[in-house]
């Protein structure tokens, strides 16, 4: 049942009740692939569930326009303190809700609706408010975007530089969401510089690979960090932005007042916990690990003949064009869910086929390896991906059904926080 227990949604809302259970017992039978998703520990669910909902806290520590701000001030104190050490950044707020309402604060802060900005394109792995036409930052915003290489998958730092060179954008966006290599932040430090543009590293995938030493710090480079807390780094849905001293006034204002009301105390009392736990040595092996597992998945998937953009991984995420499995990602991630491999479809750079039916699959390590799983183990989920996606094109139910069992089977022995089985 779910953990902690939920007796009181059980008496008043039993349909509620069992429909959260029904989730957490799906969490704990899947293999659970999708590379933005986690599982936090029982200590941020208890503290994203407490009485701090009930409270309204406009402002920041010490300059709230509520009263009765008495433990929520230190609390967010504590949350702003935590994140400066854990990634070494001179400022943080640890108030937008998302990380898309915090990347659109940092627009707020440097640019006006009109003015040139540059991002990662969504289908090469940028995210959608890095300037995406169908956000509002590509709608308000000049948008220019850059993209990978065709022949190598990676990111052509002299073509970002020759686009940042020729637009002269405000702001320049790197990081995204499907981008399974190291993001060289000193390089688009030293462009944004030249061009007299503020460097933005969203860092929402990988936060808690740099907090676990797992993959380079951006802290030092750009100008202003946006994450969310809810991916590696393993805490509550959330987000922070984390500035240079000479950044922290306009960023602070933008997210209040000027994009966002009350902040979430019980969700800043969880991102706390979350960082709290990211500080402890154990996450430095928690990250290590995540890396590692996809390497061995990667690996795996690759010696069965699947196509991996870049043609690897450094992190935790891995990008498979199933062209050459001839089938796409949206039927072939059904086919997964199915037997209980959870993950995403997703475009490829330069898929020939449309967003919402693509080539391609998006997955990542960070949840298996919260529930304990090892390199040993990718061996064994790499055949049972490519038997569904086998079965898949042969429309066999009972190979699905096999898999999932299977998978049930191995998953039953990791315990999940969240999930108790007595
Ligand atoms: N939805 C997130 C992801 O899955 O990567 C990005 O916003």
């Amino acid at each position: 049942m779910h953990q902690p227990p939920i007796p009181h949604v059980a008496r008043t809302d039993p349909e509620i009740a069992s429909l959260i259970e029904h989730e957490a017992r799906r969490e704990f039978e899947k293999i659970r692939l999708i590379p933005s998703e986690n599982y936090v520990s029982v200590a941020v669910l208890e503290a994203s569930g407490s009485v701090l909902t009930n409270k309204y806290s406009e402002g920041y520590p010490g300059r709230r326009y509520y009263e009765g701000q008495q433990f929520v001030d230190v609390i967010e104190t504590m949350a702003v303190q935590r994140a400066q050490a854990l990634f070494g950044v001179e400022h943080a707020n640890v108030q937008p809700y998302s990380g898309s309402p915090a990347n659109l604060a940092v627009y707020l802060a440097f640019a006006q609706p009109g003015d040139t900005i540059m991002g990662m394109s969504l289908p090469m792995g940028g995210h959608l408010t890095h300037g995406w036409p169908v956000s509002v930052t590509g709608k308000w915003f000049r948008s220019v975007q850059y993209g990978v290489r065709a022949d190598t998958g990676r990111l052509d730092l002299d073509e970002v530089r020759d686009l940042a060179r020729r637009e002269r954008p405000k702001l320049i966006f790197c990081g995204g969401t499907a981008i399974p290599r190291t993001i060289d932040f000193p390089a688009f430090a030293e462009i944004a510089a030249e061009v007299g543009a503020v460097l933005v590293a969203d860092i929402a995938h990988i936060a808690g690979l740099i907090a676990g030493g797992a993959h380079p710090s951006p802290a030092g480079h750009a100008g202003v960090i946006t994450t969310t807390t809810h991916k590696t780094l393993r805490g509550p849905r959330g987000a922070m932005i984390m500035s240079t001293a000479e950044h922290a006034k306009a960023l602070d204002k933008a997210v209040f007042p000027g994009l966002q009301g009350g902040p979430h105390d019980h969700t800043t009392a969880a991102i706390a916990v979350a960082l709290h736990e990211a500080a402890q040595p154990g996450f430095r092996d928690y990250a290590h690990q995540v890396v590692a597992n996809a390497r061995a998945l990667g690996g795996a998937l690759t010696a069965r003949g699947y196509d991996l953009v870049s043609g690897g991984t450094d992190n935790h995420l891995i990008l498979v064009d199933l062209t050459r499995q001839g089938i796409g990602g949206k039927p072939a991630a059904r086919a997964l869910d199915r037997a209980g491999i959870e993950l995403n479809y997703n475009t490829v750079p330069y898929d020939p086929r449309k967003p919402f039916d693509p080539s391609g699959i998006r997955l990542g390590t960070p949840a298996i390896t919260t529930r304990g799983l090892g390199e040993e183990h990718m061996p064994a989920i790499a055949a049972w991906m490519d038997d569904a996606i086998a079965a898949a094109a042969k429309e066999d139910e009972a190979a699905l059904d096999r898999i999932a069992h299977e998978v049930r089977d191995l998953m039953a022995a990791f315990p999940m926080a969240g999930w108790t089985t007595v």
